[in-house]
Protein backbone atom coordinates (compact mmCIF):
# COMPACT_ATOMS: atom_id res chain seq x y z
CA UNK A 1 0.00 0.00 0.00
CA UNK A 2 1.28 3.73 -0.65
CA UNK A 3 0.56 5.29 2.71
CA UNK A 4 2.48 8.72 1.31
CA UNK A 5 -1.14 10.45 1.08
CA UNK A 6 -2.28 9.56 4.11
CA UNK A 7 -2.14 11.72 6.98
CA UNK A 8 -0.78 9.23 9.85
CA UNK A 9 1.17 11.54 11.57
CA UNK A 10 -1.41 14.03 12.26
CA UNK A 11 -4.86 11.85 12.48
CA UNK A 12 -7.03 14.41 13.91
CA UNK A 13 -5.39 17.79 11.56
CA UNK A 14 -4.07 19.32 14.76
CA UNK A 15 -1.71 21.33 12.47
CA UNK A 16 -5.05 23.29 10.66
CA UNK A 17 -6.00 24.29 14.32
CA UNK A 18 -3.18 26.45 14.78
CA UNK A 19 -3.26 30.22 13.66
CA UNK A 20 -0.48 31.63 10.54
CA UNK A 21 1.44 32.66 13.69
CA UNK A 22 1.86 29.27 15.51
CA UNK A 23 2.82 27.62 12.37
CA UNK A 24 5.55 29.75 11.69
CA UNK A 25 6.45 29.62 15.12
CA UNK A 26 6.67 25.77 15.19
CA UNK A 27 8.44 25.94 11.69
CA UNK A 28 11.51 27.82 13.17
CA UNK A 29 11.45 25.72 16.42
CA UNK A 30 11.95 22.56 14.50
CA UNK A 31 14.12 24.00 12.21
CA UNK A 32 16.55 25.72 15.07
CA UNK A 33 16.32 22.41 17.12
CA UNK A 34 17.55 20.28 14.57
CA UNK A 35 20.04 22.63 12.77
CA UNK A 36 21.59 23.61 16.10
CA UNK A 37 20.85 21.73 18.74
CA UNK A 38 20.39 18.09 17.14
CA UNK A 39 23.66 17.51 15.71
CA UNK A 40 25.46 18.56 19.48
CA UNK A 41 23.06 16.75 21.62
CA UNK A 42 25.42 13.66 21.45
CA UNK A 43 28.29 15.63 22.27
CA UNK A 44 26.69 17.79 24.82
CA UNK A 45 25.01 14.53 26.58
CA UNK A 46 28.22 12.75 26.88
CA UNK A 47 29.97 15.70 28.48
CA UNK A 48 27.37 16.63 30.15
CA UNK A 49 27.96 19.97 28.68
CA UNK A 50 25.84 22.85 28.58
CA UNK A 51 27.23 26.16 26.43
CA UNK A 52 25.94 28.75 28.09
CA UNK A 53 25.92 30.63 24.83
CA UNK A 54 23.10 29.04 23.56
CA UNK A 55 21.09 30.98 25.95
CA UNK A 56 21.32 33.79 23.38
CA UNK A 57 21.04 31.93 20.25
CA UNK A 58 17.21 30.78 22.03
CA UNK A 59 16.56 34.57 23.00
CA UNK A 60 17.30 35.84 20.04
CA UNK A 61 14.67 33.66 18.09
CA UNK A 62 11.95 34.65 20.84
CA UNK A 63 11.96 31.12 22.74
CA UNK A 64 12.66 32.99 26.24
CA UNK A 65 9.18 34.55 28.03
CA UNK A 66 7.57 34.05 24.49
CA UNK A 67 4.19 34.62 26.32
CA UNK A 68 5.48 37.93 27.86
CA UNK A 69 4.18 41.38 26.44
CA UNK A 70 6.34 43.87 26.13
CA UNK A 71 10.21 44.48 28.05
CA UNK A 72 11.56 42.45 24.31
CA UNK A 73 9.47 39.99 24.84
CA UNK A 74 8.02 37.74 21.61
CA UNK A 75 3.83 38.13 23.49
CA UNK A 76 2.66 34.91 21.41
CA UNK A 77 0.11 32.65 22.12
CA UNK A 78 0.26 29.67 25.03
CA UNK A 79 -0.13 27.09 22.07
CA UNK A 80 3.08 28.80 20.27
CA UNK A 81 4.73 28.22 23.72
CA UNK A 82 3.83 24.75 23.79
CA UNK A 83 5.07 24.02 19.98
CA UNK A 84 8.28 25.85 21.49
CA UNK A 85 8.69 22.97 23.91
CA UNK A 86 7.71 20.36 21.89
CA UNK A 87 10.82 21.31 19.36
CA UNK A 88 13.20 21.71 21.96
CA UNK A 89 12.25 18.35 24.15
CA UNK A 90 12.27 15.96 20.24
CA UNK A 91 15.69 16.45 20.80
CA UNK A 92 16.49 16.37 24.58
CA UNK A 93 14.63 16.95 27.71
CA UNK A 94 17.78 19.00 29.08
CA UNK A 95 17.27 21.65 26.16
CA UNK A 96 13.83 22.08 27.02
CA UNK A 97 14.49 22.31 30.88
CA UNK A 98 16.43 25.23 29.97
CA UNK A 99 13.96 27.49 28.06
CA UNK A 100 11.35 26.40 30.35
CA UNK A 101 12.98 27.34 33.73
CA UNK A 102 14.08 30.78 31.79
CA UNK A 103 10.68 31.51 30.71
CA UNK A 104 8.39 30.12 33.41
CA UNK A 105 10.05 29.89 36.50
CA UNK A 106 11.90 33.28 36.62
CA UNK A 107 10.79 35.45 34.15
CA UNK A 108 7.53 34.47 34.69
CA UNK A 109 7.31 35.41 38.28
CA UNK A 110 9.64 38.65 37.44
CA UNK A 111 6.82 39.83 35.16
CA UNK A 112 3.56 38.78 37.63
CA UNK A 113 5.32 39.20 41.14
CA UNK A 114 7.92 42.13 40.47
CA UNK A 115 7.62 45.88 41.19
CA UNK A 116 7.77 48.04 37.41
CA UNK A 117 11.91 48.50 38.54
CA UNK A 118 12.46 44.75 38.67
CA UNK A 119 10.87 44.06 35.24
CA UNK A 120 12.95 46.55 33.93
CA UNK A 121 16.01 45.52 35.20
CA UNK A 122 15.61 41.35 34.95
CA UNK A 123 13.58 40.82 31.70
CA UNK A 124 14.85 42.40 28.93
CA UNK A 125 18.32 40.72 29.66
CA UNK A 126 16.21 37.21 30.15
CA UNK A 127 14.82 37.67 27.24
CA UNK A 128 17.77 38.03 25.13
CA UNK A 129 19.54 35.42 27.23
CA UNK A 130 22.40 37.60 28.57
CA UNK A 131 21.31 36.51 31.77
CA UNK A 132 20.36 33.11 32.72
CA UNK A 133 17.77 32.59 35.77
CA UNK A 134 17.04 29.59 38.13
CA UNK A 135 14.42 28.84 40.46
CA UNK A 136 15.10 27.48 43.82
CA UNK A 137 11.60 25.95 45.75
CA UNK A 138 13.04 22.41 46.17
CA UNK A 139 15.33 21.62 49.73
CA UNK A 140 16.56 18.44 50.48
CA UNK A 141 13.71 17.54 53.40
CA UNK A 142 11.10 19.17 51.11
CA UNK A 143 10.69 18.10 47.74
CA UNK A 144 6.77 16.75 46.87
CA UNK A 145 6.34 18.48 50.11
CA UNK A 146 7.69 22.54 49.72
CA UNK A 147 5.75 23.73 52.27
CA UNK A 148 8.20 22.30 54.71
CA UNK A 149 11.33 24.74 53.24
CA UNK A 150 13.50 25.95 55.90
CA UNK A 151 14.70 28.52 54.28
CA UNK A 152 14.27 31.58 55.76
CA UNK A 153 14.01 35.41 55.30
CA UNK A 154 14.03 37.73 58.53
CA UNK A 155 14.07 41.45 59.01
CA UNK A 156 17.63 42.85 59.42
CA UNK A 157 17.18 46.71 60.31
CA UNK A 158 16.31 48.46 57.01
CA UNK A 159 17.15 45.19 55.03
CA UNK A 160 16.75 41.76 55.51
CA UNK A 161 18.48 38.22 55.75
CA UNK A 162 18.23 34.92 53.88
CA UNK A 163 19.34 32.11 55.04
CA UNK A 164 19.26 28.37 53.48
CA UNK A 165 20.10 26.16 51.07
CA UNK A 166 18.38 24.35 47.91
CA UNK A 167 18.98 21.01 46.55
CA UNK A 168 18.32 19.66 42.57
CA UNK A 169 18.54 23.20 40.93
CA UNK A 170 18.24 23.37 37.28
CA UNK A 171 20.89 25.75 36.01
CA UNK A 172 22.03 26.86 39.26
CA UNK A 173 25.43 26.14 38.76
CA UNK A 174 25.50 28.44 35.87
CA UNK A 175 22.84 31.28 36.64
CA UNK A 176 23.39 34.90 37.23
CA UNK A 177 20.41 35.21 39.23
CA UNK A 178 18.18 33.36 41.67
CA UNK A 179 14.25 33.45 42.71
CA UNK A 180 14.01 31.43 45.75
CA UNK A 181 11.62 30.78 47.68
CA UNK A 182 11.47 31.51 51.61
CA UNK A 183 9.50 32.06 54.74
CA UNK A 184 9.55 35.42 56.31
CA UNK A 185 8.85 35.81 60.21
CA UNK A 186 5.13 34.98 59.86
CA UNK A 187 6.02 31.55 58.22
CA UNK A 188 4.49 33.04 54.78
CA UNK A 189 6.22 32.37 51.13
CA UNK A 190 8.15 35.30 49.86
CA UNK A 191 9.57 35.07 46.28
CA UNK A 192 13.73 36.62 46.20
CA UNK A 193 15.65 37.70 43.84
CA UNK A 194 19.12 37.08 44.56
CA UNK A 195 22.03 38.01 42.40
CA UNK A 196 25.39 35.55 41.96
CA UNK A 197 27.19 38.75 42.77
CA UNK A 198 25.93 38.60 46.23
CA UNK A 199 27.86 37.92 49.55
CA UNK A 200 26.99 34.57 50.99
CA UNK A 201 25.73 33.01 47.58
CA UNK A 202 27.49 29.52 46.61
CA UNK A 203 26.62 27.02 43.99
CA UNK A 204 27.79 23.54 43.62
CA UNK A 205 27.18 21.06 40.61
CA UNK A 206 25.49 17.68 41.02
CA UNK A 207 27.86 15.07 39.42
CA UNK A 208 26.91 11.80 39.98
CA UNK A 209 23.01 11.90 38.27
CA UNK A 210 22.28 9.76 35.39
CA UNK A 211 19.90 11.42 33.75
CA UNK A 212 19.29 14.66 31.79
CA UNK A 213 22.99 14.68 31.52
CA UNK A 214 23.58 17.65 29.68
CA UNK A 215 21.63 20.16 31.90
CA UNK A 216 23.40 21.45 34.60
CA UNK A 217 21.48 20.69 38.39
CA UNK A 218 22.89 21.97 41.64
CA UNK A 219 22.70 22.69 45.09
CA UNK A 220 22.33 26.49 46.23
CA UNK A 221 23.52 27.92 49.85
CA UNK A 222 22.79 31.05 51.20
CA UNK A 223 24.89 32.14 54.50
CA UNK A 224 23.84 35.60 55.70
CA UNK A 225 22.87 37.14 52.72
CA UNK A 226 21.59 40.69 52.56
CA UNK A 227 18.63 41.50 50.72
CA UNK A 228 17.54 44.97 50.30
CA UNK A 229 13.86 46.07 50.29
CA UNK A 230 13.97 46.23 46.03
CA UNK A 231 15.15 42.29 45.49
CA UNK A 232 11.64 41.18 47.14
CA UNK A 233 8.81 40.18 44.85
CA UNK A 234 6.14 42.17 46.46
CA UNK A 235 3.16 41.24 44.57
CA UNK A 236 3.53 37.32 45.84
CA UNK A 237 0.54 36.03 47.26
CA UNK A 238 0.74 33.12 48.84
CA UNK A 239 1.70 29.75 47.75
CA UNK A 240 -0.97 30.22 44.87
CA UNK A 241 1.69 32.24 43.37
CA UNK A 242 4.66 30.22 43.53
CA UNK A 243 2.00 27.34 41.98
CA UNK A 244 1.70 29.76 39.47
CA UNK A 245 5.09 29.50 38.25
CA UNK A 246 5.24 25.62 38.21
CA UNK A 247 1.52 25.26 36.57
CA UNK A 248 2.92 27.23 33.40
CA UNK A 249 6.13 24.92 33.54
CA UNK A 250 3.81 21.57 34.31
CA UNK A 251 2.00 22.64 31.33
CA UNK A 252 5.19 23.54 28.67
CA UNK A 253 5.71 20.22 29.79
CA UNK A 254 2.98 18.30 28.80
CA UNK A 255 3.48 19.48 25.49
CA UNK A 256 7.49 18.69 25.31
CA UNK A 257 7.39 15.06 26.60
CA UNK A 258 5.09 14.63 23.75
CA UNK A 259 8.05 16.40 21.32
CA UNK A 260 10.48 13.64 22.56
CA UNK A 261 7.51 10.83 21.70
CA UNK A 262 6.99 12.03 18.23
CA UNK A 263 10.64 11.49 17.81
CA UNK A 264 11.08 8.41 19.18
CA UNK A 265 7.46 6.93 17.32
CA UNK A 266 9.21 8.66 13.87
CA UNK A 267 12.33 6.93 15.03
CA UNK A 268 10.89 3.40 15.71
CA UNK A 269 8.60 3.34 12.73
CA UNK A 270 11.89 4.01 10.67
CA UNK A 271 13.76 0.93 11.89
CA UNK A 272 11.42 -1.58 11.73
CA UNK A 273 10.25 -1.27 8.76
CA UNK A 274 13.59 -0.96 7.51
CA UNK A 275 14.75 -3.91 9.26
CA UNK A 276 14.36 -7.26 8.17
CA UNK A 277 14.05 -10.27 10.46
CA UNK A 278 12.77 -13.81 10.22
CA UNK A 279 13.42 -12.97 6.06
CA UNK A 280 10.72 -10.15 6.01
CA UNK A 281 10.08 -6.39 7.76
CA UNK A 282 9.88 -6.20 11.17
CA UNK A 283 7.23 -3.40 10.48
CA UNK A 284 5.02 -7.01 9.23
CA UNK A 285 4.89 -8.31 11.90
CA UNK A 286 0.95 -7.72 13.96
CA UNK A 287 2.93 -6.89 17.36
CA UNK A 288 5.34 -4.74 16.08
CA UNK A 289 2.17 -3.05 14.80
CA UNK A 290 -0.37 -2.60 17.39
CA UNK A 291 3.13 -1.15 19.41
CA UNK A 292 3.08 1.58 16.38
CA UNK A 293 -0.76 1.56 16.46
CA UNK A 294 -0.38 2.42 20.72
CA UNK A 295 2.19 5.32 19.86
CA UNK A 296 0.36 7.06 17.47
CA UNK A 297 -3.32 7.00 19.55
CA UNK A 298 -1.49 8.43 22.56
CA UNK A 299 0.59 10.85 21.05
CA UNK A 300 -2.47 12.09 18.82
CA UNK A 301 -4.52 12.37 21.81
CA UNK A 302 -1.97 13.50 24.03
CA UNK A 303 -1.14 16.52 21.79
CA UNK A 304 -5.01 17.40 20.87
CA UNK A 305 -5.38 18.07 24.94
CA UNK A 306 -2.49 20.11 25.04
CA UNK A 307 -3.89 21.77 22.39
CA UNK A 308 -7.66 22.12 24.27
CA UNK A 309 -5.37 22.97 27.29
CA UNK A 310 -3.40 25.91 25.91
CA UNK A 311 -6.62 27.93 24.31
CA UNK A 312 -7.98 27.78 27.80
CA UNK A 313 -5.20 29.18 29.36
CA UNK A 314 -5.08 31.97 26.56
CA UNK A 315 -9.16 32.36 27.70
CA UNK A 316 -7.76 32.78 31.24
CA UNK A 317 -10.12 29.78 32.41
CA UNK A 318 -9.12 27.60 35.54
CA UNK A 319 -6.84 24.72 34.64
CA UNK A 320 -5.40 23.42 37.30
CA UNK A 321 -6.82 19.86 37.09
CA UNK A 322 -6.24 19.81 33.40
CA UNK A 323 -2.29 21.02 33.77
CA UNK A 324 -1.93 17.95 36.77
CA UNK A 325 -3.99 15.71 34.49
CA UNK A 326 -1.96 16.42 31.53
CA UNK A 327 1.79 16.58 32.99
CA UNK A 328 0.87 13.46 34.29
CA UNK A 329 -0.51 11.77 31.82
CA UNK A 330 1.91 12.90 28.64
CA UNK A 331 4.90 11.99 30.97
CA UNK A 332 3.38 8.74 31.51
CA UNK A 333 2.47 7.79 28.14
CA UNK A 334 6.45 9.04 26.94
CA UNK A 335 8.01 6.84 29.14
CA UNK A 336 6.19 3.88 28.48
CA UNK A 337 6.82 4.95 24.45
CA UNK A 338 10.58 4.93 25.17
CA UNK A 339 10.68 1.99 26.54
CA UNK A 340 8.26 0.45 23.75
CA UNK A 341 10.55 1.97 20.98
CA UNK A 342 13.77 1.00 22.95
CA UNK A 343 12.59 -2.72 22.84
CA UNK A 344 11.53 -2.27 19.13
CA UNK A 345 15.16 -1.74 18.11
CA UNK A 346 16.33 -4.73 19.94
CA UNK A 347 20.27 -4.28 21.08
CA UNK A 348 20.48 -1.20 18.83
CA UNK A 349 18.07 0.63 20.79
CA UNK A 350 20.50 0.43 23.83
CA UNK A 351 23.26 2.64 21.66
CA UNK A 352 23.08 6.40 21.54
CA UNK A 353 22.60 6.39 17.70
CA UNK A 354 19.13 6.02 17.96
CA UNK A 355 18.56 8.67 21.03
CA UNK A 356 15.70 6.26 22.22
CA UNK A 357 17.81 5.32 25.15
CA UNK A 358 18.75 8.85 26.15
CA UNK A 359 15.11 10.30 25.84
CA UNK A 360 14.18 7.21 28.20
CA UNK A 361 16.50 8.06 30.39
CA UNK A 362 15.40 11.87 30.46
CA UNK A 363 12.16 11.40 30.98
CA UNK A 364 12.91 9.52 34.17
CA UNK A 365 13.67 13.49 35.55
CA UNK A 366 11.07 14.96 33.53
CA UNK A 367 8.10 12.11 35.57
CA UNK A 368 9.80 13.02 38.70
CA UNK A 369 9.98 17.11 39.03
CA UNK A 370 7.69 19.44 38.45
CA UNK A 371 5.24 17.20 40.67
CA UNK A 372 6.20 13.51 40.63
CA UNK A 373 3.58 11.35 38.72
CA UNK A 374 2.07 10.08 41.96
CA UNK A 375 1.74 13.60 43.52
CA UNK A 376 -0.20 14.75 40.33
CA UNK A 377 -2.34 11.48 40.94
CA UNK A 378 -3.23 13.18 44.59
CA UNK A 379 -3.82 16.24 42.93
CA UNK A 380 -6.54 15.07 40.87
CA UNK A 381 -7.72 13.17 43.66
CA UNK A 382 -7.97 16.03 46.37
CA UNK A 383 -9.91 17.79 42.94
CA UNK A 384 -11.90 14.86 42.94
CA UNK A 385 -13.20 13.98 46.21
CA UNK A 386 -11.82 17.05 48.40
CA UNK A 387 -9.84 14.34 50.57
CA UNK A 388 -6.43 15.56 50.79
CA UNK A 389 -4.70 11.81 50.50
CA UNK A 390 -0.82 13.77 51.19
P1 LIG B 1 -2.71 23.35 48.95
O1 LIG B 1 -3.35 23.53 50.29
O2 LIG B 1 -3.30 22.39 48.00
O3 LIG B 1 -2.55 24.77 48.23
C1 LIG B 1 -1.93 25.88 48.86
C2 LIG B 1 -2.38 27.12 48.09
O4 LIG B 1 -1.91 27.03 46.75
C3 LIG B 1 -3.01 27.00 45.83
N1 LIG B 1 -2.71 26.03 44.79
C4 LIG B 1 -2.61 26.37 43.51
N2 LIG B 1 -2.73 27.54 42.89
C5 LIG B 1 -2.54 27.57 41.56
N3 LIG B 1 -2.22 26.46 40.86
C6 LIG B 1 -2.08 25.25 41.45
N4 LIG B 1 -1.74 24.18 40.72
C7 LIG B 1 -2.28 25.17 42.84
N5 LIG B 1 -2.19 24.17 43.74
C8 LIG B 1 -2.48 24.72 44.93
C9 LIG B 1 -4.21 26.57 46.68
O5 LIG B 1 -5.41 27.01 46.12
C10 LIG B 1 -3.91 27.25 47.98
O6 LIG B 1 -4.18 28.63 47.83
P2 LIG B 1 -4.86 29.45 49.04
O7 LIG B 1 -5.04 30.82 48.51
O8 LIG B 1 -6.16 28.73 49.33
O9 LIG B 1 -3.89 29.36 50.17
O10 LIG B 1 -1.20 23.03 49.24
P3 LIG B 1 -0.55 21.75 49.68
O11 LIG B 1 0.59 22.10 50.56
O12 LIG B 1 -1.57 20.75 50.17
O13 LIG B 1 0.00 21.32 48.24
C11 LIG B 1 0.34 20.13 48.05
C12 LIG B 1 0.92 19.83 46.67
C13 LIG B 1 1.40 18.42 46.77
C14 LIG B 1 -0.15 19.92 45.62
C15 LIG B 1 2.05 20.77 46.24
O14 LIG B 1 2.90 20.97 47.29
C16 LIG B 1 2.81 20.27 45.02
O15 LIG B 1 2.42 20.54 43.90
N6 LIG B 1 3.96 19.54 45.21
C17 LIG B 1 4.86 19.17 44.14
C18 LIG B 1 6.12 19.97 44.28
C19 LIG B 1 6.64 20.46 42.96
O16 LIG B 1 5.99 20.37 41.93
N7 LIG B 1 7.82 21.01 42.97
C20 LIG B 1 8.36 21.56 41.78
C21 LIG B 1 9.68 22.23 42.06
S1 LIG B 1 10.25 23.17 40.67
C22 LIG B 1 10.82 22.04 39.61
O17 LIG B 1 10.74 20.87 39.76
C23 LIG B 1 11.44 22.61 38.39
S2 LIG B 1 12.09 21.48 37.29
C24 LIG B 1 12.08 22.47 35.95
C25 LIG B 1 12.88 22.03 34.79
O18 LIG B 1 14.09 21.79 34.90
O19 LIG B 1 12.25 22.00 33.69
P1 LIG C 1 10.08 12.90 47.37
O1 LIG C 1 9.16 14.02 47.65
O2 LIG C 1 10.95 12.41 48.45
O3 LIG C 1 9.25 11.68 46.77
C1 LIG C 1 9.79 10.37 46.65
C2 LIG C 1 8.67 9.42 46.22
O4 LIG C 1 7.63 9.41 47.19
C3 LIG C 1 8.01 9.83 44.89
O5 LIG C 1 7.68 8.69 44.15
C4 LIG C 1 6.73 10.53 45.33
O6 LIG C 1 5.70 10.43 44.36
C5 LIG C 1 6.40 9.72 46.58
N1 LIG C 1 5.58 10.47 47.54
C6 LIG C 1 5.90 11.63 48.18
N2 LIG C 1 4.91 12.00 49.00
C7 LIG C 1 3.93 11.07 48.88
C8 LIG C 1 2.65 10.90 49.46
N3 LIG C 1 2.15 11.77 50.33
N4 LIG C 1 1.92 9.82 49.10
C9 LIG C 1 2.40 8.93 48.19
N5 LIG C 1 3.60 9.03 47.61
C10 LIG C 1 4.36 10.09 47.94
N6 LIG C 1 13.24 21.79 42.05
C11 LIG C 1 13.26 23.15 42.03
O7 LIG C 1 12.79 23.80 42.96
N7 LIG C 1 13.83 23.83 40.99
C12 LIG C 1 14.40 23.18 39.93
O8 LIG C 1 14.88 23.83 39.00
C13 LIG C 1 14.41 21.75 39.94
N8 LIG C 1 15.05 21.08 38.95
C14 LIG C 1 15.19 19.71 39.04
C15 LIG C 1 15.99 19.04 38.10
C16 LIG C 1 16.15 17.66 38.19
C17 LIG C 1 17.06 16.96 37.24
C18 LIG C 1 15.46 16.93 39.20
C19 LIG C 1 15.57 15.44 39.28
C20 LIG C 1 14.69 17.59 40.14
C21 LIG C 1 14.56 18.99 40.08
N9 LIG C 1 13.83 19.70 41.05
C22 LIG C 1 13.81 21.07 41.05
C23 LIG C 1 13.29 19.00 42.21
C24 LIG C 1 11.98 18.26 41.93
O9 LIG C 1 10.91 19.15 41.82
C25 LIG C 1 11.76 17.23 43.04
O10 LIG C 1 12.72 16.22 42.85
C26 LIG C 1 10.36 16.65 43.02
O11 LIG C 1 9.40 17.61 43.39
C27 LIG C 1 10.22 15.42 43.94
O12 LIG C 1 10.76 15.64 45.21
P2 LIG C 1 11.81 14.58 45.86
O13 LIG C 1 12.84 14.29 44.83
O14 LIG C 1 12.25 15.16 47.14
O15 LIG C 1 10.99 13.26 46.08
Amino acid sequence: MNNQSINWKDPLYLHSFLTEEERKISATAKEFCEKHLFNRVKSDNNNKNFDKNLFKEFGRLGFLGPTIEGYGCANVSNISYGLIAKEFEAVDSGYRSAISVQSSLVMHPIYNFGSEEQKKRYIPKLSKGDLIGCFGLTESEAGSDPSSIKTKLIKDGKNYRLNGSKNWITNAPIADIFIIWAKDEDNSIVGIIVEKEDKGISTSLIDNKLSLLLSPTGQIYMQDIIIPENRILQLTKGWKSVFSCLNKARYGIAWGVMGAAEFIWHQSKEYVENRIMFKKQLAGNQLIQKKLADMQTEITIGLNACYQLGKLIDLNKEVNIGISMLKRNNCKKAIEIAREARDMLGANGLTEDYHIMRHLINLETVKTYEGTEDIHALILGKYQTGISAF
